[in-house]
């Protein structure tokens, strides 16, 4: 070929390159020029026909355009790849507006579930939620609740003492009860209550009994309330567990049955049972000859509202708490208080709730 055909050649490969319309055919038009039968690498073997001057003018030209051909080919491969790469990650493009995949997550535990529904019904009545922390000191849990130094509630057996002492020289023990939380609240907002601001609260969480055999494990959860305010009276008390035995069953109208009990820090004490019906060993709340306990209550014990600063003269209030696996085997007919603490993960994924569907009144619980 000469110079002239050559220049001619060029221009119609580069053409050839451009116009290739995918990797493939970019490969074939490689192999057509650069391949061992290729055009330039024929017209490079044909060199040594030439001689002299001729044939090194002829070689760098050759190489000049085979390497103006090579750069062809490098970028439009480059932009086939670039291409490609673009599609894919068109292809991959996460929606993250899609709702999550419930199943991977898992599932609320029913004790967290229960204290959320509890927390929205007692949050409709106006009840904010308060806590405190799992190891009190003996005032907090016995004294201030006048549970005497010589009650039964206090024995070794059934409180779990730790190694620490506290200023007034008594072991620290693990909370029996949430009871320690409605002191803390009650000398906390004994001044606001003074300005007028009723107390309405409510305190779950953990507590602790040195006791464990079917029915009772040494951590369980309780959820405890408490109103304070000039003129609360035991009808108001009704009122409020009947309300709330309402909503927590979903029951339109609930028998309850207040009987007669003692504790130290509420005078007087009352035990609920609510209506119920055992026929051929399949429970049924909410109506029927039985009565199931459920929870107790009472008003404050003038000597509680005292150690806490708050003139009983003045000031009344009443209280109330219940066991949390209790109401919750209740309502989701679990019958073995010890799976709750088994971490059983086929009994989650059977008694457990959906992470996302948070308790309401408005929505449901
Ligand atoms: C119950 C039953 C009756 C109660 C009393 C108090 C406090 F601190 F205000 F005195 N908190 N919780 C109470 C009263 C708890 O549980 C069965």
């Amino acid at each position: 070929m000469s110079e002239i055909d050559l220049e001619a050649k060029q221009l119609e490969i580069i053409d050839n390159i451009n116009s290739a319309n995918n990797l493939d055919e970019l490969e074939q038009t490689r192999i057509s020029v650069l391949g061992k039968k290729g055009i330039i690498t024929q017209e490079m073997k044909s060199l040594g026909k030439f001689d002299g001057d001729k044939r090194r003018q002829m070689g760098q030209q050759l190489n000049i355009i085979k390497s103006k051909i090579i750069e062809a080919i490098n970028e439009k491969e480059e932009l086939f790849k670039q291409q490609e790469l673009n599609k894919k990650l068109a292809s991959e493009t996460i929606d993250v507006s899609l709702p999550a995949r419930n199943k991977r997550i898992g599932k609320l535990h029913p004790i967290p579930q229960t204290v959320e529904e509890i927390v929205a019904i007692f949050g409709e009545m106006g009840f904010l939620v308060a806590e405190g922390p799992d190891v009190e000191d003996d005032w907090h849990n016995f004294q201030a609740l006048n549970i005497p130094p010589s009650h039964p509630a206090r024995q070794m057996q059934d409180t779990f003492y730790t190694k620490g002492i506290d200023e007034r020289g008594a072991s620290s023990v693990l909370r029996t009860h949430t009871s320690p939380v409605q002191i803390r609240t009650m000398k906390n907002e004994k001044e606001n209550l003074e300005k007028g601001k009723p107390i309405r609260i409510i305190a779950p969480g953990r507590t602790f009994r040195c006791d464990s055999d079917l029915t009772h494990t040494p951590m369980f959860h309780q959820v405890e309330g408490l109103v304070i305010d000039e003129q609360v009276n035991f009808s108001h008390l009704k009122g409020v567990l009947k309300s709330f035995v309402e909503a927590y069953f979903e029951i339109d109208d609930v028998p309850l049955q207040f009987r007669p009990s003692f504790f130290p820090f509420t005078e007087p004490s009352a035990e609920v049972d609510i209506g119920c019906s055992r026929k051929d060993g399949t429970l049924k709340i909410g109506a029927g000859a039985d009565w199931l306990e459920i929870l107790g209550c009472g008003m404050i014990h003038p000597n509680v509202l005292e150690n806490c600063g708050i003139d009983s003269n003045k000031y009344q209030g009443f209280a109330f708490g219940m066991g949390i696996e209790r109401i919750a085997m209740l309502k989701y007919g679990i019958n073995d208080l010890r799976t709750f603490f088994d971490s059983d993960i086929r009994w989650l994924e059977h008694y457990g709730f959906s992470s996302f569907d948070i308790p309401s009144l408005v929505r449901g619980l």
